[in-house]
């Protein structure tokens, strides 16, 4: 689906699909659970989501003549530190919009974790005083506004790569790539879970399995407790990420199946059972997840198990999407593990 499409690699090639078998046994036996390892795609700064999107983003780049990669997110984004690698690696400045969408007081919340490496890689960070929002933000344009005035030639990237024209491909490759491994594991899986907020990761998802008739297969847990706004930019994502990619087939409303159960109490903030399951994860696979985004999902994930959402004898594979450094913002909660 994705042959037209130029890709500058930034990955190590495909990854990794781990058993989790102690996990899978503690929650009863009667689901197998996978975890496809995105949060190891990469050397670069840890990697995660971001960066397979980038592969699909940096070409236009490349070709646009800029020098300056320009995005945004809160003050522990994961998509803000991938930028900066990213920007690094190919030999652009960066410029980063951090604003605060989280209200969360850890003493060093902006000093360590992704912010910490973002500054440590050279990147540009204005810290801006705005709450969370996954849409389209002024503090955004003003620093692309900022960056011309200053001689420079700005490339945008919005946050989470979503809502760029291409930042649905990488994820269309996540499936493709699953088809391929399911080859060669000689089964295929019956869910995917993946953790959804500004929507690119689930959507592309979404157009790749709709090939072979598994989008509604995908399971989108919602991480940004803004549900129908999220909701509508997956679809429209999809949608046109799937013309696109000539998928040959419509995308609807339906097709984009996203829990809304598991984002409580607000963006950014564990709950006390999305940190049971951060610890779970932790100490039956050491597998560790963040308390922002792959919590949140796990915890869904498992949920949805214990709920008998998923059939006896599925396979169910989880999109680990990276963000673990966020969890050094997050010290007081784990003082004590
Ligand atoms: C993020 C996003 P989407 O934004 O593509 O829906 O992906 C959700 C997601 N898991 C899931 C991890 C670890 C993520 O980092 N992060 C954002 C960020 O600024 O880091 C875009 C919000």
């Amino acid at each position: 689906m994705l042959e037209k499409f130029e890709r500058y690699p930034l990955t190590f090639g495909p990854t990794q699909i781990e058993k989790l078998s102690r996990l899978s046994e503690h929650l009863g036996g009667d689901v197998e659970l996978y975890a496809k390892r995105e949060d190891c795609n990469s050397g670069l700064a840890f990697g995660g989501n971001k960066i397979r999107k980038l592969e699909y983003i940096v070409p236009d780049a490349i070709a646009s003549g800029a020098d300056t990669l320009v995005t945004i997110g809160g003050v522990q984004s994961n998509h803000t530190r991938q930028v900066a690698a990213v920007a690094a690696k190919i030999g652009m400045k960066c410029r980063l919009v951090q604003e605060t969408w989280v209200p969360f007081e850890d003493a060093v919340y902006d000093r360590v974790g992704n912010i910490l490496m973002s500054r440590v890689m050279g990147a540009e960070i204005e810290l801006v005083d705005e709450g969370f929002d996954i849409g389209i933000r002024e503090s955004w344009e003003r620093a692309l506004e900022d960056v011309k005035d200053k001689g420079g030639t700005p490339y945008p990237i919005p946050a989470g790569a979503s809502v760029h024209k291409y930042g649905g491909l990488g994820f269309v490759g996540f499936a493709e790539e699953v088809r391929v491994q399911e080859a060669e594991l000689g089964f295929q899986f019956d869910y995917v879970v993946v953790c959804t907020v500004t929507g690119s990761t689930h959507a592309g998802m979404v157009v790749g399995f709709a090939k072979d008739g598994r989008a509604r297969n995908v399971i989108g847990i919602d991480a940004s407790c803004t549900p129908e706004q999220t909701h509508r930019q997956v679809l429209d994502i999809a949608q046109k990420t799937a013309e696109l990619v000539e998928l040959g087939q419509d995308v609807t409303a339906e097709d984009v199946v996203l829990k809304t159960e598991y984002a409580y109490p607000v963006y950014g903030v564990p709950s006390e059972e999305t940190n049971d399951a951060i610890r779970l994860c932790a100490r039956l696979e050491g597998m560790m997840t963040d308390p922002v985004y792959e919590g949140k999902s796990a915890q869904g994930m498992i949920d949805l198990v214990k709920q008998g959402f998923f059939p006896q004898g599925s396979k169910v594979l989880y999109a680990h999407l990276g963000g673990v450094p966020a969890i050094n913002g997050y010290s007081y909660i784990y003082r004590n593990g």
